[in-house]
């Protein structure tokens, strides 16, 4: 097999979240999260669990810094949990969240990783949520003020900062889609909350800016290649509809400063807005938001594929061609990684990218010898990493790759169900396992090829 190298300063890392792998929801002056009260919601969790304990990390991670030490990762991307920081979303700082974070830096700068702390994966104080959550401006609002207080605390340390981690979960996956928290099932307030996501997002990047010179500031899309299912016109118009509300509902903002017209036509159609004068939308807003950013994180799991009904014009996802999918019942397309790297490159031009995510569920756990065969998972590396290089060597400006996830956690409506880890975590004991993928990914960065 062919060797492909990568340049000698190509970021390698693993990435998690805060409410996927602390647990101590309750200790040292956490504040309650959205996550917390949904998972209390009966139904809401497919195995009826949640994140009180997760991989309780809060209390392990000195351990976990090994783990990442021994893959020999270059960078870890982590998140920090608002309601540790401020437990009622705004007000009083809580040091001893902050103590966390800052104990975690100095290991991890100790051990040579650099962090890349995102500021928010999805644990909103549940407070901000019974105002509104991201549908009230005012959530926009305090994540300055969670911005400021965290900046001020790790900015002598941290040069990497994302705002946010997937907005369209952030938003419509969790106010239109009624899947994650709050769980809400209405699409006016899903737009409200993307468009208040990007502005704290824009918001907070200057916020770093101004308290962190020198600093790093991106966000993280989740992004999809949508294709057509044939050649015929209607399914073309069905992957662009996909597209548009999909993927350059965020693009466009952040890159362009406006809001895809196709995509304001639909949803004015569909009865989601009185009309195109977005309602939650004010004077200088998009400036805010397309303020320039310093990297793109892009996180890739899969491809889409779009066929509309020939007669009643209906559209819907269409099945995976390959049999090959993974727990999640997302189809394994690492081309599909290239062809991204590549749009995105070539319509929005970022300064930089990271992949901030790639990685798969499957189940498979311990053999009789206590090894991990995850073969499927190391398939899955190999197939993207390649796409990765492909990408590199086009000259798309590509400068790291963070595999999700270091351990098995807590899959959101998922719970423990679906695992992504590289380490396998027996929730009984908390014992981390290494899966043959971790010591196939920890090959890949010691020899810096594929
Ligand atoms: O576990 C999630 C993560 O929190 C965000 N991106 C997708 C992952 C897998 O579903």
């Amino acid at each position: 097999m062919k060797t492909h190298k990568f340049p000698e300063d190509f970021i390698w890392g693993v990435a998690t979240s805060a409410q996927q792998i602390e647990g101590a929801y309750d200790e040292g002056g956490r504040g309650e999260s959205i996550w917390d009260r949904f998972a209390a919601i009966p139904g809401r969790i497919s195995d009826g669990s949640n994140a009180n304990r997760a991989c309780d990390h809060y209390h392990l991670w000195r351990g976990d810094v090994e783990l990442m030490k021994w893959l020999g990762i270059g960078a870890y991307r982590f998140s920090i949990s608002w309601p540790r920081i401020l437990p009622h979303g705004s007000g009083k700082i809580n040091e001893a969240g902050l103590d966390f974070y800052d104990s975690l830096v100095d290991a991890l700068l100790k051990a040579g990783i650099k962090p890349f702390v995102t500021l928010y994966h999805w644990d909103l104080p549940q407070k901000l949520q019974d105002h509104g959550g991201w549908v009230s401006r005012d959530t926009a609002k305090a994540f300055i003020e969670y911005t400021a207080a965290v900046t001020d605390r790790l900015g002598d340390r941290v040069a990497d900062w994302t705002t946010h981690n997937e907005p369209w979960c952030i938003a419509n996956l969790s106010y239109e889609e009624g899947e994650h928290a709050p769980g809400h099932r209405d699409p006016a307030e899903a737009l409200s909350a993307a468009h208040h996501v990007m502005l704290s997002h824009g918001w907070a990047v200057e916020e770093i800016r101004r308290r962190v010179p020198g600093s790093r500031a991106g966000i993280v899309l989740n992004l999809v290649p949508v294709e057509p299912a044939s050649g015929s016109g209607k399914d073309h118009e069905a992957a662009r509809w996909f597209d548009g509300k999909f993927n350059r509902w965020y693009l466009d903002p952040i890159f362009r400063g406006s809001y895809p017209e196709d995509a304001i036509r639909d949803r004015v159609a569909r009865g989601h807005l009185a009309n195109a004068e977005l309602p939650f939308l004010k004077v200088g807003d998009l400036d805010i938001i397309s303020v320039p950013i310093d990297f793109l994180g892009i996180n890739y799991y899969s491809r889409v594929i779009m066929k509309a009904e020939q007669n009643s014009g209906a559209v819907e996802k269409k099945g995976a061609p390959s049999e090959e999918l993974t727990d999640m019942g997302w189809e394994v397309y690492p081309e599909g990684l290239y062809k991204l790297l590549s749009r995105v490159s070539r319509d929005y031009d970022p300064k930089n990218i990271y992949i901030t995510e790639n990685g798969a569920a499957y189940s498979d756990g311990p053999d009789e010898s206590g090894r991990i065969r995850d073969e499927r998972r190391v398939e899955y590396f190999r197939g993207h990493i390649e796409s990765v290089h492909r990408a590199v060597s086009d000259g798309i400006r590509l400068k790291g790759y963070f595999a999700w996830s270091l351990l098995d956690n807590f899959e959101w409506a998922h719970g423990y169900t679906k695992r992504f880890g590289l380490y396998w975590v027996d929730y009984d004991s908390l014992r981390r396992i290494p899966k043959d993928s971790a010591f196939y990914y920890r090959e890949v960065i010691e020899s810096n090829s594929v």
